[in-house]
This record gives C-alpha cells, sequence and structure tokens, in this order.
C-alpha cells in the first residue's frame, strides 16, 4: 500500500466517553447494556472509514488515580499499577470487541501501549501505519485511553481524547463526534446543576473563551474530566475539523449522528 493511498482516508472519529460504557461510580462496573447497544448502532449506521476510541472510565481512572500512574515512575509498587491499568484497559477493550464482532463488525484493536509513546504526556511518536492500513482494508479500527510509556516521565496515562484529537489531525478526519452521558457542553455541570445551559453551537473563539469556566468533575478521572477532554480537541478543531458532543446514553443518538442526522447536542467549529 503506497503512503499517498494511505494518508487520504479522512475517516470519522468517534469516541465513546467511558461514562457511558461504565459506571464511573463504581470500580470495574461495565454498562454491557450500552455497549451492546452502541455496537448495534455502529453496525446499523455502516460507516465507512470509522475510527473508535474508548474512554476508561471506572476501568483505568481509579486504579491509574490509585498509583499515581498519571505522574509518572517515582516508586516500584508503581509497575504493577501501571501492568494492572493497562491491563483492565484491554478488559474493557475486549468487552467492546466482542460486542462488535459478535454483531459481525468487522473491528480490529489497537492497543496504543505498544505503538505510542509520549513525552511529558504528549504523543511523541505513534506507529500509525496498521492504523492506516486496517482503515484501507475496510476494518474498523478501535483504540481507547491507555497507560502509555513516557520518554520523560517513565509512564503516563494518554487520554482517549489526545488519541482523538492526534488521529483526527493526522489522518485529515472528516469530523469527531463525542458520545458523552449528557447532552452536549453545558456552561456548568448538568449532573450538578439542574439550570445549567448548554451551548449549541460554539466557535474556536468561543470555546477557547471558555475553557477556563468548566467546573472540575465530580466522578474519578485522571485525565481532567469535561474540561480536560474539550481542551484536547482544540488542536484538531483548528485544522477545520468539526466536533459534534451528543449523548451516547441515549439510544439511536450515535446512530443518527453516524449517519449524518441531527440530534440535540453541541457542534463545535472552527469558525
Ligand atoms: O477516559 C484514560 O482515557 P480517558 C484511560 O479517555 C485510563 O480519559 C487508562 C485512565
Amino acid at each position: 500500500m503506497r503512503e499517498q493511498e494511505l494518508s487520504e482516508l479522512n475517516p470519522i472519529i468517534l469516541k465513546i466517553g467511558g461514562s457511558v460504557i461504565t459506571d464511573k461510580s463504581g470500580e470495574l462496573a461495565v454498562r454491557m447494556q450500552d455497549i451492546n447497544r452502541l455496537a448495534e448502532e455502529i453496525r446499523d449506521a455502516n460507516v465507512k472509514n470509522l475510527v473508535i476510541v474508548h474512554g476508561g472510565g471506572s476501568f483505568g481512572h481509579p486504579i491509574a488515580q490509585k498509583y499515581g500512574i498519571s505522574s509518572g515512575f517515582k516508586q516500584e509498587n508503581q509497575r504493577i499499577g501501571f501492568a494492572e491499568t493497562h491491563h483492565v484497559m484491554t478488559v474493557l477493550n475486549g468487552l467492546f470487541m466482542d460486542a462488535l464482532i459478535w454483531r459481525e463488525v468487522p473491528a480490529v484493536s489497537i492497543t496504543p501501549s505498544s505503538c505510542i509513546m509520549t513525552k511529558h504526556g504528549r504523543i511523541q511518536c505513534f506507529e500509525e501505519t496498521p492504523l492506516r492500513a486496517l482503515l484501507k482494508m475496510g476494518f474498523l479500527p478501535v483504540t481507547f485511553g491507555d497507560a502509555v510509556l513516557d520518554l520523560e516521565l517513565g509512564f503516563t496515562i494518554l487520554s482517549g481524547d489526545q488519541l482523538v484529537s492526534h488521529i483526527a489531525t493526522r489522518l485529515n478526519a472528516k469530523h469527531i463526534i463525542i458520545g458523552v452521558d449528557v447532552d452536549g457542553l453545558y456552561d456548568a455541570d448538568p449532573k450538578v446543576k439542574k439550570t445549567a445551559k448548554r451551548f449549541k453551537h460554539l466557535t474556536l473563539e468561543e470555546l477557547k473563551k471558555l475553557k477556563g469556566s468548566f467546573g472540575k468533575t465530580t466522578a474519578c478521572d485522571v485525565t481532567g474530566g469535561m474540561f480536560g477532554k474539550i481542551a484536547e480537541l482544540i488542536p484538531a478543531i483548528e485544522k477545520g475539523i468539526p466536533v459534534k458532543i451528543v449523548n451516547a446514553s441515549k439510544p439511536n443518538y450515535i446512530y443518527k449522528t453516524l449517519k449524518g442526522e441531527r440530534v440535540e447536542g453541541t457542534l463545535i467549529e472552527k469558525e
């Protein structure tokens, strides 16, 4: 496969948040019904050139937090913590892969810790040729936030959102869909403040101005909650890739969004 062939894929990047496929108030608490429903929606939408990235939820985050994996290698006992964090992510990923493959979706898992290294937490090298080749051959690559090795810190946590932004930018994505467990981006946490107002549309400038006003998440999240997640997408939006934030916990929202149908949510565009 020629290098040029591989660079003209313009995929859709779909992020499924950890809060959608797991219960973040627990530990290792999977939401299997939602995983199965999403697998059906993804199968039925039948989108060519799709990349899925999922988050860690109650699998990756509590263990990463317990061992302080994000801030790097400092003491011996973190080694088992790194291994455990990565392992539980592969378990969660395996459950998602099962759901897709049993529904005859040709999904293939890409494990970040095997093909990515970060430097101070930022992606430094990513062997992305297999990802491009999988897309070219009509597979559905599925990857996830993971514990990865870091050139300066020893190791760290790579969020699914940094991965989304990086893949979208490198592969010149058509658009990004962020599936969360609320109806979009709000001016406050809608789970805490009932009067929180949803943004229907934001430009990059408006988003940058808002950045400081996002509150901290209440659930265990080592990659910065909603604020960290949306801030990660800025480089992709800067490149002109639109981002749609929709409620993936509501049946058919991901199906409709993949099909290009309108659902309530937040659209963020460069201008
Ligand atoms: O849920 C982090 O990914 P995210 C994954 O997308 C781990 O932030 C291992 C905590």
